[in-house]
């Protein structure tokens, strides 16, 4: 739905923005000849050798992007842009038996698509240290991925009080925590009811801190903050000088209702909260705050110290943290600067209470106090990369270009039209304490006209652009699935993925590795099947039941070989499950129908792969 939220936005952003889409999105041009290909400019070859991958080479980075409502997150390679895997996350994916199985199943529960924008990396020492990807989607959740095997093995959520947790899931330079925030404010605890008129003063917004640990990445939310009922939109954590904090943009601030792109947009500045998020884990620990909806909520009325409010552009959307920690760049998204806030500033106005009133009890601080520079970058900022040099690249959606401008100098020094409306972009390495340089990727709202014609449902584009030298040069198109929000870069030699689940490291309870184990018994009143799955049987090959009994199905694929997966495809029960070379998976259902049910091997593993084959007989009772 890309286009009609896009027409949206820009209906938010007035004649102006809609004009400015029109004159961007030109005619597309006629397929070339391969003589005019042959024709192409140097340049053009320049380009196409710097993203050429010969076959059998490999990429130098990985790009995380997230799938946006497709619930997935999308792997691709750089230089190449070439995808190459899809990590389910909130959504069955029956590719990988994705939410079949009984424990994805069971970390989906009832809600079977998500939101999913923004990925995070974890870090050590302010570097992506190639552990773990967390992804945040808009229903309150958070997913962590173990880059060890490419897999989603955490869900947390939907967290209570939480209301489209959009600002989320930037983690701390230690991965010490990760953050979610409300977007939509409702009254707390949810299934609270005031009427909309009761907006400014009944609904809340909460910044929920979760607490990540070091060893697992396993998540626990550790509190809540009650905010005021803004629309919190995009965060980042602060790093060096400034870690310890976290900032967050919020607009509606005007806390209005009805028909926002006109009723939010009635103060000339909305707000960045400014978190002390040790401050907020040491009130925490000590047990401040109240519980609500079964968490401990800290109201700043009553819990002083913890957040700020730092006055910025109209309607912002991304804040992002200069990898010296030293500058926090926000704008207003209708606006053609961008501002950079000095820590030191926030620090010292904090120290100084240089304060200019409160929201709910949250002190707002004074924007000339804290503000160092408004940057020209253009029309529509709204996300700021990092280069190694200094260098800052902001997105410009209005413009439909990229800018780039040096950190100190304020200089805005090069700028490159991309095609078409950005959004999001990425830097090798952007977010750490020291970026890569080398790439920046365009993720782009409009590709019309780029690709071949697939009819109305139209793909992002992703733009990659090479920043090694003075002027940034566009290098290729490619197309992703809907909707690229952000993503993140990483260099390959930080991961080291297995290939194949060691059998010493296979617990499972259920799993067999000899077929003279597998068969079918009967524990507690439920039928289990435990079966091996090597190349080109299933053992046993008829698994029997009665009419009614609960049945579980553990599957062992007992290959220890790259590439050896097998699947279990069985007909009439909706049932789909694949397991890797090493891996044990249960699937666990009910035989409420009577009959003989034939399931097969889905992923093609050997020459004699279509005979892998066998029965689910279902007796009647
Ligand atoms: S947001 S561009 Cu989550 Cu910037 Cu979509
Ligand atoms: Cu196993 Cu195909």
């Amino acid at each position: 739905m890309k286009r009609s939220r896009a027409i949206a936005l820009a209906g938010y952003l007035g004649t102006v923005v809609a004009l400015a889409l029109l004159a961007g999105r030109c005619t597309p041009s006629a397929p070339r000849s391969a003589q005019q290909r042959a024709g192409a400019t140097s340049d053009a070859a320049v380009a196409a050798q710097k993203v050429y991958v010969p076959p059998g080479d490999l990429d130098q980075y990985y790009l995380f992007a997230s799938g946006g409502h497709s619930g997935n997150v999308y792997v691709y390679g750089i230089p190449s842009m070439r995808h190459i895997s899809t990590i389910p996350v909130f959504t069955p994916y029956p590719a990988t038996g994705y939410g079949f199985d009984d424990e994805s199943k069971a970390m989906l529960g009832n809600l079977t698509w998500g939101d999913v924008h923004h990925p995070s990396l974890s870090e050590t020492n302010g570097d992506y240290d190639g552990r773990w990807l967390f992804v945040n989607e808009i229903n309150g959740r958070i997913a962590r991925i173990d880059l060890r095997d490419f897999k989603t093995r955490e869900i947390i959520g939907p967290l209570p009080n939480v209301s489209g947790n959009h600002a989320s899931s930037f983690v701390t330079p230690n991965t010490e925590y990760t953050f979610m925030a409300t977007r939509f404010s409702i009254p707390i605890p949810k299934g609270t009811v005031a009427p909309i008129e009761k907006y400014a003063t009944d609904y809340k917004g909460v910044i929920a801190g979760i607490k990540i640990d070091p060893k697992t990445g396993h998540m626990t939310p550790a509190y809540e903050i009650l905010m005021p009922p803004f629309d919190f939109d995009l965060g980042d954590a602060g790093k060096k000088v400034s870690d310890g904090w976290m900032f967050f943009t919020a607009y509606n601030t005007e806390r209005a209702t009805g028909k926002l792109e006109v009723t939010a947009s009635q103060k000339d500045r909305d707000y960045v909260a400014v978190v002390d998020w040790r401050a907020a884990d040491k009130a925490a620990s000590e047990g401040k705050g109240d519980l609500i909806g079964g968490i401990r909520v800290m109201d700043p009325k009553k819990v002083p110290d913890l957040v700020y409010l730092m006055p910025c552009g109209k309607s912002p959307h991304g804040v992002d943290v200069s990898p010296d920690g030293k500058w926090i760049i926000a704008s207003g998204k209708l606006q053609g600067v961008t501002t950079a806030f000095n820590f030191e500033k926030i620090q010292t106005a904090i120290r100084n209470k240089d304060f200019v009133g409160d929201e709910d009890g949250i002190p707002v601080l004074k924007y000339e106090s804290v503000k160092e520079a408004e940057v020209a970058v253009g029309l529509g900022p709204l996300h700021t990369q990092f280069g190694p040099d200094g260098f800052a690249y902001t997105s410009l959606f209005v413009d439909s270009a990229i800018a780039k401008w040096k950190l100190g100098t304020w200089e805005v020094v090069d700028k490159i039209p991309v095609s078409y409306s950005i959004g999001h972009l990425s830097a090798a390495e952007g977010d750490t304490v020291s970026p890569d340089g080398n790439y920046l990727v365009a993720l782009n709202k409009l590709s019309h006209g780029r690709h071949l014609n697939v009819g109305p449902s139209q793909p992002e584009s992703s733009q990659l652009i090479d920043i090694t030298e003075e002027k940034m040069k566009l290098l290729s198109d490619s197309f992703t699935e809907p909707e690229p929000h952000y993503a993140q870069i990483i260099k390959t030699d930080k991961l080291k993925p297995i290939e194949v689940y060691p059998k010493e490291e296979n617990h499972h309870a259920l799993a067999v590795w000899d077929v003279k184990d597998a068969g079918i018994s009967r524990q507690g009143g439920k039928a289990i099947a435990k079966v091996v799955m090597v190349r080109s049987t299933f053992t046993p090959q008829a698994i029997e039941v009665t009419e009614g009994e609960t049945v579980t199905i553990a599957l062992t694929n007992i290959e220890q070989t790259t590439d050896e997966l097998h699947g279990f495809g069985l007909l009439d029960y909706n049932i789909n499950v694949v397991v890797d070379p090493g891996e044990t998976k249960t699937v666990t259902f009910k035989a409420d129908k009577p009959g003989v049910f034939p399931f097969y091997c889905t992923n093609f593993c050997s020459a004699l792969h279509q005979e892998m084959q066998g029965y689910l007989i279902v007796k009647k009772k």
